[in-house]
């Protein structure tokens, strides 16, 4: 049984999405997503875990394409609208999706599919068909999303319906979720943050969730003055952003915006570090001090700030409800109170494996069974606070996770490119960008033309912002490019 869905049969006249300056109640998704779970279908008794892809705008649409793929037995796979084709062919080969769910919008960037042996869905295009659901067992997979690792392409994290329950009703039990609820949703919506912190948790309380496909801050503040709302999750960057924008404004535009804010429930920072100014600037405008949790694609959250209690700038707070954390060495041994180590973690919450990637999937666990994050942190004064990442190689630029080896592998492709190093440098909008040091076959190289060439194989948020052009690359004894000493190169 999806409980998420069932649920819904208890809010049926409630308001659950607003998009597209519509508003659509649980019945509708509902039926919607019965539809579609037909429709999929075709006739079969269940999807039986078949991986079934979809490319459409955050809203109404994707929420009812997502529960139809669950209702139907299947593995839901959301694409990022953002990204280029040859990442969306590589999450369709990697999961072997048999079937691609798309929009309009999306119709010419998808053309090359119509050459590949899938189904192709173009969700304005349904007929209404009439079947039998099967019936899931929370135990079967439900969802994949994809995340860059330390080694090579980005790796598909399955969730079951069981681990993505037991994500959300941490979420809703410590944060105090309920049905008059309404909140903002302006994340991506192919990853954690924005489908089950914000949408999922709003739909099991019988809540409401208003999506905005594309963020821009005046169109949230837009939203804001409709006094609707009373939640808002996001990102660092997209505060940092939302205060630029504020200061931006006449004092009487502000004083608005203020006293509005200030009626809020809840506001919730994550997925990057807050910078202290950040939460300091917001508290200033808004009234509240964000509160701050951590999380992962792997897990959904582990650790959060107290929503009644105190919550402390720079800390992450502690574990949420079933969720259990040590800080180990590099042994896997528990290190004692004030001494930094590696986050580890265990729970329901914690995904079920890397798509088609044993040794991967055994890897990220330690022998007695607890998940590595990779996160480096330390227990002090009553909370954990996080100091830094294990890896160099792991980005995080607008709350996006990325590998910089990933990036130097699409680099090397290029024709007037021998070698290059990738790191990210600290930056107070971004959290950190992208640097690229580049040793060229020739004296120099077009960087305008050579941003046009990357945008074309991946994402503007992947794409270098700062490059050192023929400069050394530092090296160990190894021969291995010496990522630390290149940071500072960028620094200085
Ligand atoms: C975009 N731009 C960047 C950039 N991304 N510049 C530097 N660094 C980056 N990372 C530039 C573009 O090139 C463009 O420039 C301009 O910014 C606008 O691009 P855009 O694509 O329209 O950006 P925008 O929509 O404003 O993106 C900003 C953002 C977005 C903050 C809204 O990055 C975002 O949605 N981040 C959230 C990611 C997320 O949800 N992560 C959660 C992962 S789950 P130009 O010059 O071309 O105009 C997880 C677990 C957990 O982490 O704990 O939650
Ligand atoms: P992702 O793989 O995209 O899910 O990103 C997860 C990573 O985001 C974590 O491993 C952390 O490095 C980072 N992260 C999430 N929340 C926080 C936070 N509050 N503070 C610092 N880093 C965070």
């Amino acid at each position: 049984m999806i409980t998420l869905i069932e649920r819904a049969n208890d809010f049926q006249q409630r308001d659950a999405i607003v998009s597209d300056e519509k508003t659509y109640n649980y019945n509708s998704l509902l039926e919607k997503s019965e539809q579609i779970a037909y429709q999929l279908l075709a006739g079969a008794r269940d999807l039986k875990e078949a991986r079934v892809a979809f490319l459409v705008q955050p809203g109404f649409e994707y929420v009812a394409i997502q529960w139809g793929i669950w209702r139907a037995g299947g593995i839901a796979v959301p694409l990022c609208v953002k990204h280029p084709f040859p990442s969306i062919a590589y999450a369709l080969e990697d999961t072997k999706a048999s079937i691609v769910i798309f929009s309009k919008a999306f119709e010419t960037l998808l053309e090359p599919l119509k050459q590949w042996k899938l189904r192709l869905i173009d969700i304005d295009n349904f007929t209404l068909v009439s079947g039998v659901l099967p019936n899931i067992d929370s135990k079967r997979r439900a969802m994949i999303l994809y995340t860059s690792g330390t080694t090579g392409k980005p790796k598909g994290v399955v969730s079951t319906h069981q681990t993505i329950e037991s994500q959300i009703t941490a979420l809703t039990t410590s944060w105090e979720w309920e049905q008059h609820d309404h909140i903002l949703n302006v994340l991506p919506m192919h990853h954690v943050h924005g489908i089950v912190n914000v949408l999922s948790c709003a739909l099991w309380s019988g809540a409401c969730c208003t999506f905005l496909p594309q963020f821009n801050p005046k169109s949230v503040f837009e939203i804001f003055r409709q006094k609707r709302v009373n939640l808002f999750m996001a990102v660092p960057t997209i505060y940092f952003k939302l205060i630029s924008y504020w200061k931006s404004l006449s004092s009487k535009e502000q004083e608005g915006i203020t006293t509005i804010l200030k009626n809020f429930r809840l506001m919730v920072s994550g997925s990057a570090a807050l910078p202290v100014s950040v939460l300091e600037e917001w508290k200033t405008i808004s009234g509240h001090t964000l509160l701050e949790r951590y999380g992962m694609t792997e897990m959904g959250m582990a650790i959060s700030n107290s929503y009644r209690g105190t919550r402390k700038p720079g800390y992450i707070g502690l574990p949420l409800h079933q969720v259990k954390i040590r800080i180990a060495n590099e042994q896997d041994k528990v290190v004692a109170d004030g001494e930094q180590g590696e986050i580890q973690v265990q729970g329901p919450n914690v995904f079920k494996e890397y798509w088609g990637k044993p040794e991967a999937t055994v890897a990220t666990f330690s022998e007695d069974g607890w998940f590595k994050t990779g996160d480096i942190a330390v227990f002090e004064q009553g909370a954990y606070r996080i100091l830094g990442r294990s890896s160099v190689d792991i980005i995080k630029s607008g709350g996006y996770k990325i590998s910089a080896l990933e990036i130097e592998e699409v680099l090397r492709t290029h024709p007037d490119i021998k070698e290059c190093g990738v790191v990210g440098i600290p930056d107070e909008e971004w959290g950190e960008i992208i640097g690229a040091s580049l040793i060229l076959h020739q004296a120099s190289i077009d960087l305008k033309a050579l941003k046009l060439w990357l945008k074309t194989r991946m994402p503007a948020y992947k794409i270098p912002r700062k490059f050192i052009i023929q400069g050394d690359l530092p090296r160990n004894v190894m021969g291995k490019v010496t990522k630390t000493t290149l940071k500072k190169m960028f620094d200085s």
